[in-house]
């Protein structure tokens, strides 16, 4: 695990599975529709329990892409789930992509901001089913991480949760690319 310190806050990177995180808010990669899906979403319906989370979904979609949506985390460790749906990557349109991909970061950290929560974990969205490739998307991710962070925000934590040693190394090496320096 690397720890990063940015402003009063601190930005973390692990590897393991974002549904066992005990944090006040975890991310979810999700869809328009708000619906269980597969990937990182199937895993966080099945946690939290589908029923409870679809119901809880369903008066909150749709969600555009680059937009978040809060709802409570039911039977998970988080309190809350936020929603954010990244962008299908598009080769034709890679800056379009970093937009909205940047946009889904932003929303999240907004959300949990107006809730005035702490904690928040995100996986890497946009780079399983979505097809973004995760070298190009985690600049895309730190940087907006960074910029919500050096702001006021009532978020001190941002943990990245990442589904393999590859992805890890990706954002580690992003991070290195911004010239944050790692604690310790
Ligand atoms: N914990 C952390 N990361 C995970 C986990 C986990 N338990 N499981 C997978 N990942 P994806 P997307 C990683 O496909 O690309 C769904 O059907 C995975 O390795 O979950 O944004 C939604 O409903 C990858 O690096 O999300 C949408 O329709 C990252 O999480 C669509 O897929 C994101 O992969 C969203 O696609």
């Amino acid at each position: 695990m690397q720890r990063y310190p940015i402003g009063r806050a601190a930005l973390e990177l692990t590897s393991g599975d974002i549904v066992e995180q005990d944090v006040d808010a975890i991310v979810n990669a999700a869809n328009e529709g708000l619906a269980a899906g597969g990937g990182v979403c199937g895993a966080i319906f099945r946690a939290a329990g589908s029923a409870d989370l679809a119901r809880a979904c369903r008066p909150l979609a749709p969600c555009p892409t680059g937009e978040a949506r809060l709802t409570p985390g039911f039977r998970l460790r988080a309190r809350h789930v936020i929603h954010a749906v990244g962008p299908v990557y598009s080769r034709r349109d890679p800056e379009g992509s970093a937009r909205l991909l940047a946009s889904a970061y932003r929303s999240s950290l907004a959300l949990a901001a107006q809730h005035g929560l702490a904690r928040v974990a995100f996986p890497s969205i946009s780079t399983g089913i979505f097809g973004y490739p995760v070298a190009e998307a985690a600049p895309v991710a730190l940087a907006a991480v960074r910029d919500a962070l050096a702001g006021e925000t009532s978020v001190t934590l941002v943990r990245f949760v990442l589904w393999g040693e590859q992805a890890l190394a990706a954002y580690t090496q992003a991070a290195q690319g911004m010239g944050l320096v790692p604690e310790g």
